[in-house]
């Protein structure tokens, strides 16, 4: 056998993507509840109120102006309100992950439900949803991984606070994580602080006003240190702890054996690796180092800082993988693929899937043969998956091969990184295991799931769950521990 005996078969999810309940049982809003739907051509957008009392809008990306503060209108559609609503259906979900095989589940907790406005108060009911959620996936025998936070902030720490621009943003992250680790301690396992660190920007996601390269990695310091923090707190409560960092990596190759387009992609490549330089290794690296300087960024420290960093350095690196990309030192002379919400250079030896990702199996062994050489601690793909429009045919069924022979390939790809490569890995959940919102384009027309849920871009549907063919292969592939791929 290929996979380890224990290995982590599972799926992954966000509760701003998948959970619903926006307000329910004491839940505050958070900045990714402002944020309306999406598509391809269409940008999400930020519905908020200016400092004279206006309400306006922008992209989800800009900066907001100062003083601005996130505002829900009740005319308007945002996706994350009841998403594909696990807050009502846990229970049945789960049993579904259950009758899949599922030995762990990823999911995240919204940092809202816990505590409201992202401050020292917290709210009991919100800690019962998940402690329900956790006793119901330990009844089945899952294991939960849980990323402490996926994307979304209290939207009061961002108008309050600006967010993570500001270091008393650590404090309150502490707390929220201190009443995780002491509460689920005995449910709790596998933990992970920051969803994708390397992509965390704007008042979306960090609740910062302002979007400058300035501001982006002072909240990147803020963060660092908040995660080294916790990883020693989490430790101290829990020594059989497992805290991980995430980032997500696209790995880049150079268009051509050109050296400038070698030292393009080798530039692209060490802008995600610094998330893990940082976490893992427990230092900034020389080059980022030089490159503040050279800019005139200059990132306010407290005495002790380092030491947190150092100390506070992760135990594996969940990662999420969906393509690789290109780099050229020209970049007039490529072509472009995906939308709005992720432009990439044309790969001519890669197929894209309709959103532009460009579909790369054997990237997937390389970026874990490179982590592994790299850092030499556990790996675990946290996400990985094909976003794609399924039909539902006259007599319900949704064949979705497409997405079988996406998670074959995958899969096989592991298999050698283990076999062949001698790579360390422990866990594959792949994304969106039930269908839910898309992050990039808020649609839920792009689904990655194995099981089918009825919501249209719009919000309406039954939200009723229906088994894809992918769903039998999946649990197949658990049922041989990824020995058998092919056979139904
Ligand atoms: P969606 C971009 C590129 C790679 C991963 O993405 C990304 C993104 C952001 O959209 O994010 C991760 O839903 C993220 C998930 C997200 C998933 O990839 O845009 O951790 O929240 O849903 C897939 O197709």
């Amino acid at each position: 056998m290929t996979f380890p005996k224990d290995f982590l078969w599972g799926g992954a999810t966000a509760a701003n993507q998948y959970e619903g309940g926006y307000l329910s049982g004491g839940k505050g809003p958070s900045t990714l509840d402002a944020i309306t739907g999406g598509s391809h051509t269409k940008p999400r957008m930020i519905t908020y109120k200016t400092k004279d009392g206006k309400i306006e809008t922008c992209g989800r990306g800009d900066a907001l102006p100062e003083g601005a503060v996130g505002y829900i209108d009740p005319e308007t559609y945002y996706p994350s309100h009841v998403a594909t609503d696990f807050y009502h259906h846990y229970k049945e979900d789960i049993a579904l992950f259950a009758e899949m095989g599922f030995k762990c589940f990823r999911l995240s907790i919204a940092w809202s439900r816990i505590c409201p406005k992202g401050t020292k108060e917290v709210n009991e009911e919100g800690l019962s949803f998940y402690d329900n959620v956790f006793d119901e996936l330990l009844s089945h025998g899952i294991e939960p991984i849980v990323t402490i936070n996926h994307f979304d902030i209290p939207m009061y720490l961002a108008d309050e606070l600006d967010g993570w621009s500001s270091r008393e943003t650590i404090d309150h992250f502490l707390f929220f994580c201190e009443t995780l680790f002491t509460r689920y301690k005995n449910k709790v396992k596998y933990w992970m602080t920051f969803n994708e660190i390397n992509f965390l920007r704007s008042w979306t996601q960090i609740g910062i006003h302002d979007n400058s390269k300035q501001s982006k990695y002072q909240a990147a310091h803020h963060l660092f240190v908040a995660s080294g923090k916790a990883v020693t707190l989490g430790h101290q409560i829990n020594p059989d702890f497992k805290i991980g960092m995430m980032v997500a990596y696209i790995p880049s190759y150079p268009m051509s054996c050109k050296p400038e387009d070698v030292m393009e992609a080798l530039t692209f490549n060490r802008e995600q690796e610094f998330y893990m330089d940082v976490q893992v290794k427990g230092y900034y690296p020389k080059h980022k180092l030089k490159e503040f300087e050279r800019e005139g960024i200059t990132i306010k420290k407290e005495a002790g800082d380092d030491a947190i960093i150092a100390s506070g350095t992760v135990d594996y690196i969940g990662f999420s993988y969906y393509m690789s990309t290109v780099s050229a030192s020209d970049p007039t002379d490529v072509k472009y693929v995906g939308g709005n919400q992720m432009p990439a250079v044309k790969n001519p030896y890669l197929e894209e899937s309709e959103w532009g990702w460009a579909v790369d199996p054997l990237g997937l062994r390389i970026a874990l043969c490179k982590l592994e050489d790299r850092y030499h601690i556990p790996l675990f793909v946290v996400e990985n998956g094909f976003g794609a429009v399924d039909k539902v045919e006259a007599d319900g069924t949704i064949q979705d091969d497409y997405r079988i022979d996406y998670f074959k390939k995958h899969i096989a790809a592991m298999k050698d990184a283990v076999e062949l490569d001698g790579v360390d890995l422990i866990g594959y959940t792949p994304w969106g295991c039930i269908d839910i919102v898309s992050a990039g384009t808020g649609e839920m027309k792009k689904r990655y799931g194995f099981i089918y849920v009825d919501m249209d871009d719009e919000g309406n549907g039954t939200l009723k769950r229906s088994k894809k063919k992918s769903f039998d292969w999946y649990q197949k592939v658990i049922a041989t521990n990824g020995e058998n791929l092919t056979e139904m």
